[in-house]
């Protein structure tokens, strides 16, 4: 079937990432170049299970990464690594209903505190969390016939 005419669909999203650096007591990296483990991710923004919506989620990391391209085809849609830089991710999301054209987002891997966050990471904070996210939205815009089911199961 066609678009469905005057339907519109919206999930709140949260994407982002978490890092930590590694400490003391962690099993030693992989690489000793490594100076923080980190996860990226993708989520509901209120916790929503994604997968009736979402097919699969890949991850496209810095090319010094092996492979750089990681997919996700069921949730958590995370990735876990480890390394010692800041890159950009590309992350595309492909629906359920293939007909629908994936959508891409871009998040900034942070390793490291902004300057002006006013903690000092000597004194206050040695191993400090780095989280950084952004809420978004999957807008679907007259959904194809076939997709108004999985959507409606979301
Ligand atoms: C930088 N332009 O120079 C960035 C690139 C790349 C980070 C950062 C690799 C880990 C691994 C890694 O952390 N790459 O080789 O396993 O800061």
């Amino acid at each position: 079937g066609g678009r469905v005419k005057g339907e519109m669909f919206s999930a709140p999203i949260v994407y982002g990432s978490v890092a930590i650096p590694f400490g003391p007591n962690d099993p030693v990296p992989k690489d000793e170049s490594h100076t923080h483990k980190w996860c990226v991710f993708l989520r509901g923004a209120n916790g929503e299970d994604l997968s009736p919506i979402i097919r699969k989620v890949t991850f496209k990391l810095h090319d010094s990464f092996v492979p750089p391209s990681r997919t996700v085809d069921a949730p958590p849609f995370e990735v876990h690594e480890s390394g010692w830089g800041e890159f950009e991710i590309l992350i595309k999301i492909s629906f359920v209903d293939s007909q629908e054209k994936p959508m891409t987002l871009f998040h900034h891997l942070q390793l490291y505190p902004k300057e002006d966050n006013g903690i000092d990471p000597d004194m206050d904070s040695p191993r400090q969390t780095i989280l950084s996210e952004h809420y978004d939205e999957l807008v679907i815009n007259e959904p194809y016939e076939e997709f108004l089911e999985p959507l409606r199961r979301y």
